[in-house]
């Protein structure tokens, strides 16, 4: 009884949120490039409101779909009448929906007290935040929260910074979250913070990390858009900036960078999920990134945390030539995968941006190799489209405790090295 007036009362205080009631994600592999052009063709087409979960890339590479169920007829009808191949990965969207809200709910119902947080399960942005908080006070002298800018919205952007002391040390930057709807990766974010406060001392790898660097984390780098996914839908990709002449809202934070702005793989489109805005770092959310790892110096790795996929990406994204330093890139990658699969035999593939996903313009890690921090990667987590954004908060631990000895392999690497 108890249950069903928590969850009456949910429903009804969430009135204006967007529903995905028979939305089913198609998984749809091209044959060749002539399939591929007729999957972007479908994606331009307004009326239908597809949603690509993963975009399509190259011929034989799965390619993810949300369509609303009133579109449903007809792209199926698109498909079959040009001889795709395709399969339904997820049947009906807002199932997935109502069972991860349902788990939030049973969460708040058992948590004891303030001071006991579920690392298992889904936080909203003031849960987080106020976490964040309680971290900082528990590990006074290695934790601090530093404020690097405002959302776009007023938000703080905060960043927790881990150091053992020193000055002038070299360090690393961490992101998760700067795509709204991919909630395993500030969940990720949250538990990494707290493994790394709780490591300091414990692991000697970690250990040795901190001794020389410091290490910054950025768990909600698009806090506007995840306070959207949180109170009116759950999908949100971009930023929550208002576009002028459009009335469609935000920009892709991962094509708003300055290197390949506006190439392949972006759009002018407000009203496209990979809008690349109107000029380079126009988001508050980049551009307080962009300063502060300029105004630091002395970054030497940044890995920028995505899902879903289950890869491990570095430069160059905006093109498919080899960066300088794609084979070291390339054999940290391997190690780094490698350490991940040891934890739970979960595979990722990995390789550059360009050659393994797609060419995209814009990216945050093409414009940090380009400012000179070499070690310079991006990580698509779990799953590889079983439940693609709307992951269950039982696989958090898992993704989050595998994802640990990968991270430790990129720091790691960047520890001794020169620049
Ligand atoms: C990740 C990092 C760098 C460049 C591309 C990507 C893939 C990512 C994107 O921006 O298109 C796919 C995605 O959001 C799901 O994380
Ligand atoms: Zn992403």
């Amino acid at each position: 009884m108890r249950v069903l007036l928590v969850l009456a009362a949910l429903v009804g205080a969430a009135g204006a949120e967007r529903r995905f009631r028979g939305d089913q994600v198609l998984r749809i592999t091209a044959r060749d490039e002539e399939q591929l052009a007729l999957l972007k063709v479908l994606g331009e087409q307004d009326e239908l409101q597809v949603d690509f979960w993963r975009h399509p890339s190259l011929p034989h590479h799965p390619t993810d779909l949300r369509v609303p169920f009133p579109s449903l007829q007809a792209v199926k009808g698109f498909l079959e009448s040009h001889s795709f191949s395709y399969s339904v990965m997820i049947e009906d969207v807002q199932e997935l929906l109502d069972e991860e809200r349902e788990a939030m709910v049973r969460t708040r119902r058992v948590k004891r007290s303030s001071r006991t947080f579920d690392f298992g399960s889904y936080h909203t942005l003031d849960e987080i935040y106020s976490w964040m908080d309680t971290l900082v006070e528990d590990h006074p002298g290695l934790v601090s929260k530093i404020q690097i800018g405002q959302s776009y919205e007023g938000r703080a952007l905060f960043v927790l910074k881990f150091s053992t002391g020193g000055s002038a040390r070299p360090a690393a930057w961490v992101d998760t979250g700067i795509h709204a709807r991919e909630w395993v990766t500030q969940a990720t974010g949250v538990w990494t913070a707290n493994k790394i406060a709780e490591a300091y001392g414990q692991d000697p790898s970690l250990t040795a990390i901190l001794d020389t660097m410091d290490i910054f984390l950025e768990i909600v780098a698009n806090p506007d858009g995840f306070a959207y996914t949180h109170s009116a839908n759950r999908l949100w990709r971009k930023t929550r900036s208002l576009n002028a002449g459009s009335p469609c809202v935000g920009v892709d934070p991962n094509r708003n960078w300055a290197v390949g702005f506006g190439g392949a793989g972006s759009s002018g489109d407000p009203c496209s999920d990979t809008f690349h805005g109107p000029f380079p770092h126009s988001e508050r959310e980049v551009k307080a990134i962009v300063d502060f790892i300029r105004g630091h110096g002395n970054v030497r790795s940044v890995i920028s945390i995505h899902s879903y996929s289950q890869m491990l990406l570095f430069p160059y994204g905006y093109t498919t030539v080899p960066s300088p330093d794609h084979q070291e890139l390339n054999e940290l990658a391997k190690k780094a995968a490698s350490a991940l699969a040891a934890v739970y035999g979960t595979k990722y593939t990995f390789g550059s941006i360009a050659s393994t996903i797609y060419p995209a313009g814009g990216t945050t890690v093409d414009w940090a190799y380009e400012l000179g921090v070499k070690y310079s990667f991006s990580l698509e987590l779990r799953d590889t489209g079983q439940h693609g954004f709307l992951l269950p908060s039982s696989q958090i631990l898992p993704t989050a405790t595998e994802t640990w000895p990968a991270l430790l392999a990129i720091l790691g690497h960047g520890l001794e090295r020169p620049r």
